[in-house]
């Protein structure tokens, strides 16, 4: 389903961070996120943007890693291949903003946040900048509701971190499906539930991402234009024209 951020208040963000690969065994000659003021509790010993630690040291595209955690925030991001997938929908009974379906190319490696954004994971942030802390910040595992596209901004650039486009958000929801689903509803998502979840608590996709369909929606890089889909293009697309958001993958 896609939606705009104006239907949906308890929006939430899928970080993306995109780093220059290093080779196997070169640890110090990559752009990306500045090195962490923190202890990092791991040295990194392979193949992931400095500073990152690696959790998961088999190699990937372009020899990354494909696990790694961002100590800074505790985030952790899995490794997406390259590779081409069916994006949208034709059912008859969907809806006009998701047709037609088209082919997609993502040309580019990429890692995406596991789960969506968490309140500790923003706490940590809110405390690095030193900007007001919420008041009862509740259980941490659960994701953080109302962010401001200024305040994802923010965020993003902090950590040198960016939105997924659609395409990316979709390529790795579906993690290889043709499906509408990548799972039955009830054990993926929460549609009995009426108010946000913790994270984690249903079961992942093929490529090991929770809650991408269910929970809080994600948003995604790409201005929202309801026909975008019959002029996207083949590669690596993104929808740049638009005053509105994309929000993916909620329930
Ligand atoms: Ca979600």
């Amino acid at each position: 389903m896609r939606c705009l951020w104006i239907l949906l208040m308890l929006a939430t963000l899928a970080a993306c961070g995109e780093t220059d690969p290093v080779t196997p065994g070169d640890t110090e000659g990559t752009r990306g996120p500045a090195p962490s003021d923190e202890p990092q509790p791991l040295p990194v010993r392979g193949p992931a943007p400095r500073g990152f630690v690696i959790l998961d040291e088999t190699l990937g595209a372009e020899g990354w890693a494909r696990k790694i955690k961002d100590p800074r925030t505790n985030i952790t991001f899995l490794l997406v291949e390259p590779g081409t997938f069916r994006m949208g929908s034709d059912r008859e009974d969907g809806q006009d903003n998701e047709k037609p379906a088209h082919d997609v190319r993502i040309t580019k490696p990429y890692y995406l946040a596991e789960t969506e954004t968490t309140v500790g994971q923003w706490i940590r942030y809110l405390d690095a900048t030193r900007q007001p802390m919420p008041g009862e910040p509740g259980d941490l595992r659960m994701p953080q509701a109302r962010i401001t596209f200024e305040e994802i901004r923010g965020f993003s650039e902090y950590y040198s971190y960016r939105l997924p486009t659609e395409a990316e958000w979709e390529y790795a929801c579906r993690a290889g499906t043709t499906e509408d689903l990548y799972g039955d509803l009830h054990d993926i998502g929460w549609q009995d539930a009426w108010s946000a979840q913790p994270v984690r608590l249903r079961r992942p996709n093929a490529w090991g991402f929770f809650d991408m369909i269910g929970n809080l929606n994600e948003w995604c890089a790409d201005a929202y234009d309801a026909e975008y889909y019959a002029r996207s293009l083949a590669e690596d697309p993104q929808n740049e024209t638009g005053s509105r958001t994309t929000l993916r993958g909620g329930n």
